[in-house]
């Protein structure tokens, strides 16, 4: 009976406590906003996803992609879920910072900073303490994350000491919140009865009034009503610059890129800059300033360096054309494209730096904190690069301005963009999406794919857009690609692979890089047909017939697409 009357005393003050959390949580997320936009800091709304990702399994990663309509659907869930989180937590913490505060031990105890008690600024210390120090060791791998370019050693502190700050401006909001909206009678060193707030109330304990008499007890905060009202629109104020710097990341967001494809019966040799395919973890990629961006060289080499940009420079210059595709490119489908690269050769980098005998792999870090690893083979090979330029200009900031790695051979997800670090390790590390259980074998096996004419579906289920005509001269047109290990020959069948007819590759490119090639085909009898290439590599090894899904090596088999003649007349 007198531990419910004691509840219901406080439901203002709880009420009150509501209020300075709720205001608290939009302080804070106006902190965060600030600090992601001007100072490149991932707040935790977006780096606890990102931290959760690589820990989902390929499948749940999938299905949660068709829950909440794409990558970039689940990108936009994850930041409105921590959002939320905030405000849950805002609402939960400030019910018992209410109850603390109002608690008769805290009543009994000094007043510090404000007139906060002992047991509340315990409270609030403590848990905000404990917060920060689970926050640090959750987010450990995604804290060097810095988005304007702050180098990788100094990211982790500066995330580190924003979290603290983060922190702290909601413990202080909601403290100076609860107090300004409350009043506390005076109790001064005398007999004389407190005032109790309850004392209109007919149904007033006889034990709450006796414990408000005790000398050194503090009486319940009374809210008031005016302070009450003036807090809660100074919040909802606070709501629009959050929603107005919202809204330049949101317009800033990868989600109006991400998943580009270069596909169409427009392919060209090289891949234009602007249509080059995207694929990017991110909700708000990475906008390095050059000027103060690093390149550390770390682990086990016999001298760590940091480089700049002009630093770069002085290795040897390297252009080189390479193909870049991603794991997840269907059979057919265009997360896939050729550029022109320039850079620096990463084993220039690595000899200068001195590789130690145990070395075992690199482990690469980008600006977004996204991480993958290669072979020391790789690492060491002539054609890895950290590039600078694609195609004469310098590289978007989409495909990882100012320097990404480049890594013929293996999928795209290992050529990191934004690179910050490479770090030389001595045991199997594992990347972003190779935790989701993606490879082990990141080495794209040989395909060849039709893009001309246009083709509905992908893999072995296309269909041409067109009907073609008995006697119609068609050109079919495609792209091979076997990695590092170049195109030696396509065939094409008509026939659905009874006969085979020799390809004209009109672009070999290199061993680095896809071919085209092209077919006249003039059917002579209506019909339907499946049509389809396929290719040998530059070892003279054949294009695996057998059909495999992108999961979880990256997809294989022919790329079969029907066509449906018919006779000119019709
Ligand atoms: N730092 C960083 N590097 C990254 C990624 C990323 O999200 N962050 N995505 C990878 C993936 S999965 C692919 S397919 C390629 C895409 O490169 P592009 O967007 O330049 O085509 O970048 C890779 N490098
Ligand atoms: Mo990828």
């Amino acid at each position: 009976m007198n531990f419910r009357r004691g509840w219901l005393r406080r439901i203002p003050n709880v009420v009150v406590g509501v209020l300075a959390g709720l205001v608290a949580a939009i302080v804070t997320a106006l902190a965060m906003v600030v600090s992601r936009q001007w100072l490149g800091i991932m707040p935790p709304p977006e780096s606890a996803p990102d931290r959760v990702a690589p820990l989902l399994d390929i499948s749940t990663f999938f299905s949660m992609f068709g829950e909440y309509g794409g990558y970039n659907g689940l990108k936009q869930f994850g930041i409105f879920s921590g959002l939320r989180a905030l405000l849950t937590v805002g609402i939960v913490v400030g019910m018992v910072y209410a109850l603390v505060i109002e608690s008769g031990w805290s009543r009994r105890s000094r007043r510090w900073f404000l007139g906060v008690s002992t047991p509340a600024l315990m409270f609030i210390g403590v848990s905000a303490l404990a917060v920060w120090i689970g926050f640090v060791i959750f987010l450990w791998p995604v804290l060097p994350a810095n988005y304007i370019g702050v180098p990788y050693s100094q990211a982790r502190l500066l995330s580190i000491a924003a979290l603290l700050v983060w922190f702290a401006i909601f413990g202080t909001t909601l403290m100076l919140v609860y107090r300004d909206t409350t009043t506390r009678l005076a109790v001064a060193g005398t007999a004389a009865p407190i005032p109790n707030p309850d004392a209109t109330d007919a149904g007033s304990d006889v034990d709450v009034v006796a414990e408000e008499r005790a000398e050194s007890l503090a009486p319940i905060a009374t809210p008031i009503s005016r302070r009450a009202a003036l807090n809660a629109a100074l919040g909802a104020a606070l709501v629009y610059p959050i929603y107005d710097i919202m809204k330049d990341l949101y317009n800033d967001a990868t989600f109006f890129y991400d998943g580009t494809v270069y596909s169409g019966e427009d392919i060209e040799p090289i891949t234009p800059t602007d249509r080059f395919y995207t694929v990017t973890k991110n909700v708000v990629d990475p906008d390095i300033d050059r000027d103060r961006w690093r390149l550390e060289v770390r682990g086990a080499v016999d001298k760590e360096m940091t480089l700049n940009f002009d630093d770069l420079q002085d290795y040897e210059q390297i252009d080189q054309e390479s193909t870049l595709m991603c794991i997840s490119n269907r059979i057919g489908a265009g997360l896939f494209s050729n550029a022109n690269w320039r850079g620096v050769r990463m084993q220039d980098v690595l000899m200068a730096a001195g590789v130690q005998d145990d070395a075992y792999e690199v482990k690469l870090t980008g600006a977004d904190a996204y991480v993958d690893t290669f072979s020391m083979d790789y690492a060491l090979d002539e054609n890895t690069l950290l590039v600078y330029q694609i195609n004469d200009e310098p590289l978007p900031r989409v495909h990882g301005f100012p320097v990404r790695v480049i890594v013929p051979g293996l999928y795209g997800e290992k050529n990191v963009k934004w690179v910050t670090r490479i770090e030389v390790v001595t045991e199997d590390k594992q990347g972003f999406y190779e935790q989701q259980g993606w490879g082990p074998n990141f080495a794209p096996p040989t395909r060849s794919d039709l893009f001309n004419p246009r083709t509905n579906g992908s893999g072995q289920n296309a269909t041409f857009r067109q009907p073609i005509s008995v006697g119609q001269q068609v050109e079919l047109r495609g792209r091979a690609f076997a990695a590092d290990r170049g195109i030696r020959s396509v065939e094409v069948t008509t026939d659905g692979g009874e006969t085979w007819n020799d390809a004209t590759i009109y672009y070999p490119g290199t061993d680095l890089t896809w071919s085209l090639w092209s077919f006249d085909w003039t059917p002579e009898e209506p019909g339907e047909y499946r049509v389809y290439s396929r290719a040998v590599d530059g070892n003279g090894d054949p294009q695996p017939s057998e059909a495999r899904g992108i999961v979880p090596q990256g997809a294989q088999g022919y790329n079969i697409a029907t066509a449906t003649v018919v006779s000119r007349s019709a």
